[in-house]
């Protein structure tokens, strides 16, 4: 039966938002979680992921979770470590703990970010797309900490029969802002239907998925996420006269294009930080 109440980490933030519109629609009864406070959602738990009484008590008597908190771009590692990978931690150990049947889990194409660009004029071959099961190159500490999150993932349904969807998700904004975003773009009505399609299939196990949209400039492989019964109904080719026309074509010659994860790869140019 298709789970009921779902916890929403990362309520608060620009995913979570679009999600706590999107998300009802299709019968689910959501609690929210966020270190930030939720204007105009009294019943929302503002607490830590590092902080483990909170997180049990919001995991309790839940029928999933859908785990959006944590840092979203790059970062010190001693913050990555605390949000990402602890906090990822005691999601888990709380879910294990009380029993949760599945965590839909926000993993990023930066745990695979160093992968080069596919070349070629668009829609790609699908023998040129990148396959689910391409070796991890992640871009940034945020981007092992992604890799970190699909293992524990993995680790946990090996260990406790606990099942994970790991959805390595595009760029999930109303709209694409860049050209490299018309190939990894996930509209939030895409975006919605992947994480119902992650909930509800039976049998998942583990999965790892792609999310994006049906793009027709994808660099990706969509078929495990498509296996979930994911159906994605857009395209961001309607953005890309406007984008190319003020961008320009991804250029081969800029470092910034060269890979997957975009500029992430090439940023920040200090190191450390
Ligand atoms: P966001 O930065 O807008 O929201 C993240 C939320 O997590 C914030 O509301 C923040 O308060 C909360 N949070 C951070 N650390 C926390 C902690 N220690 N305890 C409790 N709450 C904490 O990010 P966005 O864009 O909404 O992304 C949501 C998730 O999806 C993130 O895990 C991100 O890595 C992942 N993702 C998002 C993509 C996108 O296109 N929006 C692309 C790929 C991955
Ligand atoms: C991500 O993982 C980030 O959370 C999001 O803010 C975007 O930068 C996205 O990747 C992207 O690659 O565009």
């Amino acid at each position: 039966p298709q789970p009921r109440t779902v916890l929403l980490t990362g309520a608060a933030g620009g995913l979570g938002t679009l999600m706590r519109g999107l998300l009802p629609a299709y019968g689910y009864e959501l609690r929210l979680f966020d270190a930030t406070p939720i204007e105009g959602e009294p019943d929302a738990i503002t607490a830590d992921l590092g902080d483990r009484h909170a997180l049990r008590e919001a995991v309790r008597g839940v029928d999933a979770i859908i785990h959006l908190a944590g840092i979203s771009l790059e970062a010190s590692f001693d913050k990555i470590l605390r949000a990402n990978i602890e906090g990822t931690y005691n999601l888990y150990e709380a879910a294990r703990e009380e029993g949760i049947a599945r965590v839909v889990f926000a993993s990023s194409n930066h745990a695979v970010g160093f992968t080069p660009r596919p070349q070629g004029s668009y829609p790609l071959d699908s023998d040129a797309l990148i396959p689910i099961g391409t070796p991890r190159r992640p871009d940034t500490f945020y981007g092992v900490s992604k890799c970190f999150g699909e293992d524990l993932a993995q680790f946990y349904w090996d260990k406790h029969g606990l099942e994970s969807v790991s959805v390595r998700i595009g760029s999930c904004f109303m709209e694409p802002t860049s050209v490299r975003m018309l190939s990894v773009w996930m509209s939030p009505g895409d975006g919605a239907r992947l994480f119902h399609a992650a909930l509800t299939a039976e049998d998942v196990q583990h999965s790892v998925v792609y999310g994006s949209s049906a793009n027709t400039r994808l660099w990706w492989d969509l078929s495990t996420a498509r296996a979930l019964g994911y159906e994605p109904q857009d395209d961001s080719e309607q953005y890309a006269d406007k984008l190319v026309a003020e961008q320009g074509e991804l250029d081969p010659e800029n470092p910034d294009h060269a890979h997957l994860g975009g500029h992430f790869c090439t940023h920040p140019p200090q190191w450390p930080y």
